[in-house]
């Protein structure tokens, strides 16, 4: 049997091969793998605090957090940093902010035309109705988008991670009438924090961060011919709103609140007193 230098062993991971495989694999492969190894060679990394970490990776994945470490640790929001950077540089004109999905989207949530109720009877907090249109780059509105809502309860928890919601809870698919308009009625949600006792919560007590996301609703905009947004929109006033731990805030995505609106008008979604009104129309970038 050979006996192999360090960087030996790291050659013969990376060439070992034996069919053609995928070579984009074998290429992200053959760097996170030399990467790591180099990290434990600098930092001196100990076989307890090695096996500790796959251990950790272990419970997150069968916990399901894998989505909430990537948003927590910045790579959601560099991929969308990453699509807008490839956005300018082929000057592609700009949409509506993307704002991350998170780990938290549900498809197939129930869809009805024009306008919808995410929430139950009775309203879980402060009535809220947000409207807007869905409009092109060149600003003619898109009839028969695909709005799709998703926001967290009165306790900050998403239906389908929570066995207290009723499946599609807070979710829901509103198609966009001939005008290009949708509307919505809930209330508005408050922020979000990462599970406590949970391998990610382990892992941002160690690191000292906290885990709190500022009050927002998420949307996924769809029509045909053109790319899907995928944004959120945030409730102005919320203290992390500068300070979100999967750095998913952006200044053009902090919608004014209009409270004190009348109620005239939205009878159809059972709003029969003042309530908080939200304005904000989606910008779609052509596919
Ligand atoms: C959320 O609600 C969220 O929107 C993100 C990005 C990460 C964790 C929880
Ligand atoms: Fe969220």
């Amino acid at each position: 049997m050979a006996e192999f230098t360090q960087q030996q062993l790291l050659d013969l991971v990376n060439s070992s091969q034996v069919n053609p495989g995928n070579d984009r694999v074998r290429q992200i492969t053959q760097r996170i793998v030399s990467d790591l190894f180099r990290a434990i060679d600098d930092l001196d990394i100990k076989p307890d605090e090695f096996w500790a970490g796959v251990d950790w990776l272990a419970r997150l994945g069968a916990g399901g957090q894998l989505g909430l470490i990537t948003a927590g640790l910045g790579f959601d929001r560099l991929i969308d940093i990453r699509e807008e950077e490839a956005d300018e540089a082929a000057g592609r004109a700009a949409g509506t902010p993307r704002a991350i999905e998170g780990p938290l989207y549900i498809a197939g949530a129930p869809l009805s035309d024009g306008e919808a109720r995410l929430d139950e009877d009775p309203a879980a907090g402060t009535v809220l109705v947000m409207e807007g249109q869905v409009r092109d780059v060149d600003g003619n509105p898109v009839a028969g988008a695909l709005v799709d809502v998703w926001h967290a309860n009165e306790l900050g928890r998403y239906s389908h991670f929570d066995p207290d919601q009723a499946d599609y809870h807070l979710r829901r698919k509103i198609k966009t009438d001939a005008q290009g308009r949708y509307r919505f009625r809930s209330f508005i949600p408050p922020g979000y924090a990462i599970p406590p006792n949970s391998p990610t919560s382990e892992l941002f007590v160690a690191l000292g961060r906290h885990g709190n996301r500022p009050a927002h609703i998420h949307f996924l905009v769809a029509a045909e011919g053109q790319r899907t947004l995928t944004t959120q929109v945030n409730i102005p006033g919320d203290t992390f709103l500068d300070d979100d731990f999967a750095f998913a805030t952006r200044d053009g995505l902090v919608v004014e609140l209009q409270p004190n609106t009348p109620a005239a008008g939205y009878e159809s979604l059972g709003v029969n007193a003042p309530f908080t009104r939200v304005c904000f129309d989606f910008v779609v970038q052509p596919a």
